[in-house]
């Protein structure tokens, strides 16, 4: 596939009365007709083009592609400012904030994660959307250190006293993915809030994160599996990194194939569930047209997940973003996670 073919069949494709569109592309495209950029998520290693707010490198790159652009478009007027670490973008139904600061040893980061939290927090405060809804989270060596000295168990702990900190207690707690960028990075946190409310989500076949065992770190996860959001008759379907985790265990350690079945096995459990919540078809949450990001440790698999990722998603997709991408759990080899904005059906 190439990308002239990306660009022609994914960018502009949504119902036109959308309120939010998402497009995936090689290149930063203009905006659709009467919208603006709320957000555009880079991936890759080019550096992007200074001028243009919104865009932020997740220092994560593609398997195949240079970059991709995976941009949020807002129908209507999207404000952007920047106050400390925090880049906002704030329209009349979302605020996006991103905070990127230097990567640190994981002896340090606990204490970078917090304070990294406790200024987004804060940040998120004067918006006027008060409703954090999705977290995005990638960092360098994510596997890095051993047992609870592990980066990924000293960013946990952190999140979680930043939570604490502010009240965000396992009740509403956010869709997020935590992901390790396969090369050193900035730590990188991006937030998406909202003044509607979120509708927090948990899959049946799987332990909520923020009750994981002690096994997993001194202090668990916080973040939902899935989520929705109404704004007005439209919402907006998020769903977490999804990797082949049953109950709390990761399965098929280091088996790429039996982890796809697995990963994909969670999403159609996660989407019966979101489409008890959502005003959605559980067929309609994640098809071709849903924007989904696949991350993969050892590119070697990409084509084998790609075959099952278009399977389960029935048909070939460009919305489809496959990542070279390291796992929080180090027996993972895949982890998916996705968005859709629907309107009425
Ligand atoms: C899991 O299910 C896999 O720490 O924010 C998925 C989504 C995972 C989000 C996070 C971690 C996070 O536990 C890992």
């Amino acid at each position: 596939m190439g990308n002239s073919a990306r660009i022609d069949n994914s960018a502009y494709n949504a119902a036109s009365h959308d309120r939010l569109r998402i497009t995936l592309t090689a290149e930063l495209p203009g905006p659709p007709p009467g919208h603006e950029l709320l957000s555009a998520f880079h991936f890759g290693r080019h550096a992007v083009e200074a001028g243009t707010p919104g865009i932020v490198s997740t220092g994560i790159d593609p398997v195949k592609e240079d970059d991709l652009y995976e941009c949020w478009w807002y129908d209507g007027p999207v404000e952007h400012r920047q106050t400390g670490n925090a880049h906002i973008a704030e329209c009349g139904d979302f605020a996006v904030i991103v905070m990127q600061v230097a990567d640190a040893e994981p002896g340090d980061f606990r204490a970078v994660t917090c304070e990294l939290y406790a200024e987004l927090l804060a940040a998120v405060s004067r918006t006027g959307h008060p409703n954090i809804v999705r977290f995005w989270n990638y960092f360098s060596n994510i596997n890095l250190g051993e047992g609870d000295a592990e980066k990924y168990r000293q960013f946990s702990i952190g999140r979680a006293e930043a939570f604490e900190a502010c009240g965000i207690t396992d009740e509403v707690v956010p869709a997020a993915t935590g992901i390790g960028s396969a090369r050193d990075s900035d730590f990188t946190v991006i937030a998406l809030a909202s003044k509607h409310d979120f509708h927090n989500v948990e899959n049946p076949r799987q332990v909520s994160a923020y009750h994981y065992p002690r096994d997993y770190g001194p202090r668990s996860p916080k973040f939902s599996r899935a989520g929705c959001v109404s704004v007005n008759d439209q919402q907006l379907l998020l769903i977490s990194g999804t990797a082949a985790i049953i109950g709390h265990e990761s399965m098929h350690a280091g088996n790429v194939e039996l982890q796809c079945e697995e990963m994909l096995n969670n999403l159609r459990e996660l989407s019966e569930a979101l489409a008890e919540v959502g005003q959605i078809e559980a067929d309609a949450i994640l098809d071709a047209r849903s924007t989904v990001r696949v991350y993969i440790r050892d590119p070697s698999d990409v084509e084998y997940v790609k075959a099952r990722v278009e399977e389960f998603l029935g048909g070939r997709s460009d919305t489809v973003a496959y990542l070279h991408a390291d796992i929080c759990r180090r027996e993972l080899q895949i982890e998916i996670d996705a968005a859709k904005f629907a309107g009425p059906v």
